[in-house]
Parts: C-alpha cells; sequence; structure tokens
C-alpha cells in the first residue's frame, strides 16, 4: 500500500463524503424552506460547520463527481459533462485514503464510468468501476437511482428492497461497523440517487402542500434526511462519532418546476454556472475537532481532497500538482471566520468554473463570467450585494473587472493544457474515457434487457433502444 512512507503518528479521523443528487440550496429546512422539512440535516448543521457558500465543481452530475476525487474542476479530468468517465491517469482521493491505511468503499451513484441512462449495476469488466480509483468495497450504480435498485458489489449484482437512501445508508454502516471492530480507520463515500428523478417516494414520505410529482420529489428529500440520521445515530452506537468527519453537500443545483422554489430565491438552476446551479448545501460536522459555527466563506468539493490531505499530513505527490481546490484545514480549525472574528479574510484562490461553453471565477464577493468562452464578453457581480446576479458591475468597477477577466482567460488556456495532458506524466492523455453511451448498447447489459423492460427504471430507456433498432432494419450492426 505503500503506507511506509506516511508518518504513523499522523491523525487518522474516520472520514464519511456524503452527497445528495440534485439537491438545491433552498431545499432544507435550515435555510427555511417553506414546506419541507429536514430534522436531521437541520441537526447537524446546528452542530457541525454550516458553509453558507459551497459551491459544487460542476454544474450537473458527473463532473462534481470528477472534482471530489480529484481536486481538480472537472474540465481537467475528462469529466466535461454528464456520462463521461474520469481519466485514468488522475490521481484519486479514494486511492490517497488507501495508501494512507484506510478501509476505502464507494456507495451508490458512482457516474465516472462514461455510462448514460438511469442507473444500472456497474460491471465487473469495467475499466472504469470504482475499484480503478481506489475504493477496496464498493457496491454502485452507473448513475441516478429509486426504490428496490439492483446495484453492483464489485460487481457481483444484487437487488434490494426499500427506499434508495436508506438502502446505502444501511449497506455503508455495515461496512463502517466492520472496519471499527477491526479497529481500521475508514474512509467511505455515501453519493445518493435522491432527490434525483424518476422520483418515487414512500406514502409516508411524500410531502403535503405539493402536487404529484413534486410531492415525490420532495419525498425523496425526507428519506434522505432521515437516512442521514440513521447515520448519525450509526456512528454514535459504534462509538466512532467524535472522531468521524462527515462531509455533506450536493453535486449540482436545484431544479426548476418542483413546485416551491428549489434554490433559495438564486439565480439558474441545475446546468447553469449561476449561483442556482453551483452553490449547494454543507455542512461538515466532526465533534472531535470542529465547532459548530455558520460560515460564509466561499469553498468547493474541490477543496475536499486538499483539505483531507492536510489534515491527515499526507505527501501532497498523491494529488495532481495542478489542482483547483485549497485546504480548509484553517477554517475548519477557526483560522479563518468572517462573522465571528469581524475581519474579512479571504480566500486566496478564486475557484474556477468551465462548463461548456460557460466560464466563471468567484473571488470572494466578487464573480465573473462568460455566458459563452471567447465571446469577449464578461460579466461581473458582487454577490453579497446582489444575490441575484442582476446587476452587472463590469463598466463600474473597471479594474477588478480587467484583472479577473485576465484571471479567467488564464484559467481557460491552463485548462486547455489539462485537456493535452500536460498535467500527466506521460504529457499527453493515454486513453480518452468513454462517454456518451447509454448502458443498453453496451453488450454486457444486453442478457438482462429482457428482465430489466419489465422494471420501471429501466423499461423507459429499453422501450426507447428497441425502438431505434427496428427502425434501423437497413443497419446490418443493428441487433
Ligand atoms: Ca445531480
Amino acid at each position: 500500500m505503500g503506507s511506509g512512507t506516511l508518518a504513523e503518528s499522523a491523525p487518522r479521523p474516520n472520514i464519511v463524503l456524503v452527497m445528495a443528487d440534485d439537491l438545491g440550496w433552498g431545499q432544507t429546512g435550515y435555510y427555511g424552506h417553506p414546506i419541507l422539512q429536514t430534522p436531521n440535516l437541520d441537526a447537524m448543521a446546528a452542530r457541525g460547520l454550516r458553509l453558507d457558500r459551497f459551491y459544487a465543481a460542476g454544474p450537473v452530475c458527473s463532473p462534481t463527481r470528477a472534482s471530489v476525487l480529484t481536486g481538480r474542476t472537472h474540465n481537467r479530468t475528462g469529466v466535461l459533462s454528464h456520462g463521461y468517465a474520469l481519466h485514468r491517469q488522475e490521481r484519486s482521493l479514494a486511492s490517497a485514503m488507501q495508501a494512507a491505511g484506510y478501509a476505502t468503499s464507494h456507495f451508490g451513484k458512482w457516474h465516472l464510468n462514461g455510462v448514460r441512462g438511469p442507473g444500472v449495476p456497474v460491471l465487473a469488466s469495467d475499466p472504469y468501476h470504482p475499484g480503478r480509483f481506489g475504493f477496496d468495497h464498493w457496491l454502485t450504480v452507473t448513475n441516478f437511482f429509486d426504490m428496490n435498485p439492483i446495484m453492483s458489489r464489485m460487481g457481483e449484482f444484487e437487488e434490494f428492497h426499500g427506499d434508495s437512501s436508506e438502502i446505502i445508508v444501511g449497506e455503508a454502516l455495515k461496512h463502517i461497523s466492520q472496519s471499527v471492530s477491526e479497529g481500521r480507520p475508514f474512509f467511505t463515500v455515501i453519493w445518493y440517487g435522491s432527490p434525483h428523478s424518476p422520483w418515487e417516494a414512500f406514502p409516508y414520505d411524500q410531502v403535503a402542500g405539493e402536487k404529484d410529482r413534486s410531492a415525490h420529489h420532495h419525498g425523496e428529500i425526507v428519506a434522505m434526511d432521515r437516512s442521514i440520521g440513521a447515520l448519525r445515530e450509526g456512528l454514535r452506537e459504534f462509538g466512532v462519532e467524535h472522531d468521524t468527519l462527515v462531509w455533506f453537500c450536493s453535486d449540482n443545483g436545484g431544479l426548476p418546476g418542483v413546485g416551491h422554489d428549489s434554490v433559495g430565491g438564486l439565480r439558474g438552476n441545475k446546468g447553469s454556472i449561476w449561483e442556482g446551479g453551483i452553490r449547494v448545501p454543507a455542512i461538515i460536522e466532526w465533534p472531535a475537532r470542529v465547532r459548530h459555527r455558520v460560515t460564509s466563506f466561499p469553498a468547493s468539493t474541490m477543496d475536499i481532497f486538499p483539505t483531507l490531505v492536510d489534515l491527515l499530513q499526507l505527501p501532497e505527490e498523491l494529488m495532481l500538482p495542478q489542482r483547483d481546490g485549497i485546504s480548509l484545514k484553517p477554517l475548519l480549525d477557526h483560522e479563518l471566520d468572517h462573522e465571528l472574528d469581524h475581519e474579512v479574510e479571504r480566500r486566496g484562490k478564486p475557484i474556477p468554473f468551465h462548463f461548456q461553453r460557460k466560464a466563471a471565477l468567484i473571488d470572494n464577493d466578487l464573480k465573473i463570467v462568460q455566458e459563452k468562452v471567447g465571446s469577449g464578453r464578461y460579466l461581473l457581480f458582487d454577490l453579497k450585494a446582489d444575490k441575484t446576479e442582476s446587476n452587472d458591475l463590469f463598466a463600474s468597477r473597471p479594474d477588478k473587472a480587467k484583472r479577473m477577466a485576465v484571471q479567467l482567460d488564464q484559467m481557460i488556456a491552463s485548462i486547455e493544457a489539462s485537456q493535452k495532458g500536460a498535467d500527466y506524466a506521460e504529457k499527453k492523455v493515454t486513453r480518452e474515457g468513454p462517454h456518451g453511451r447509454f448502458w443498453t448498447d453496451i453488450p454486457e447489459y444486453q442478457p438482462f434487457l429482457d428482465e430489466w423492460s419489465k422494471r420501471p427504471e429501466y423499461a423507459g430507456q429499453i422501450w426507447k433502444k428497441r425502438r431505434a433498432a427496428s427502425k434501423s432494419t437497413t443497419n446490418p450492426t443493428s441487433n
């Protein structure tokens, strides 16, 4: 494992990363959602460090996941959008934790193997499965998943019954319990499939005051919240709550058209680099070290890897040198705090976003945006004074605007170099990962299609595939 080089006396708290799928910034009780109650997240926020300006590094699923595992903006890593595979040349957080002696595990949605369509169990033969990126144990699906899922435990398919969030937390706790009994620190990643579509919640979870699909969507948040209660309770029962860092966040901003506002009054939704697409709820709970408070220090999913490397005193070489996140250790240790210390501590490094043709940089309260990279047109917003990003200051703050425009251009050029492989030892991308494939087109899944066509979560995808095949009867490669 190469742990001989790592300091034996270095701290080894347990780490649990928890990520919702499509939970918007406005969708928690502690932010005052009008009808949704999230008592467990509220309790966690009341005890831990509540990050009010936390950013998913991408405005959709896979990109943010790539940023968690690499500490880099997703466009450097091969994950340009959802359903893109993470380059095998990346250095992964799970591999770093493995090297540090942790039991590493992944539960839930993966979405870093370049497969699209509703989540199916990940194949043992998949060169991009979680085991290839440092996870010893995984119980994983390719993408979003819902009630009664079929999942893959290191390539073996298993069918489960119940709510998807409760299932993966229950399975994660079993694995955690085993690590505890072995006296081994654990690094556990729980990536929910909720509240992503399809929306299906138990009747007792459906939220009154919402119609139909929205009642189910919100019901999935209720079940997810309950599973967070089960996770915290489990850690207490195992006696490891005190020295376990639990980091909760979402993978992108909220959805439009779900009844009540999902983004808490911010501009835009999932898919956009306006705040509503990227700002997400986040809480770090670690009773042994982190005192409760609320901070508006801007932080991001790209900070997770550098923070853990710093906290655990791991060698920096476990990360690629070209990274975008920073260590939040000073924030956790209370060296930076706007509200309490009444002095403005600034984030030294802006947070970059580059998704499709859109790009932005967040430098503390200021955000520069390019809706079309290469257009030469920039917009500048003061996020503190202008929550809805409606007042463009580019002309009225020319010095700062020009400086940030140069920084943004430099960031884009740096990402373009990364995309050519500049950050890798080989100075090139040795293998472009797959992207945009639907699993209905992957040979290993063909034997399951008949049986799966009866399952509600897969029926539509399989029907589409079969209809396309029947329309292309002149194509000899079609089956
Ligand atoms: Ca998502």
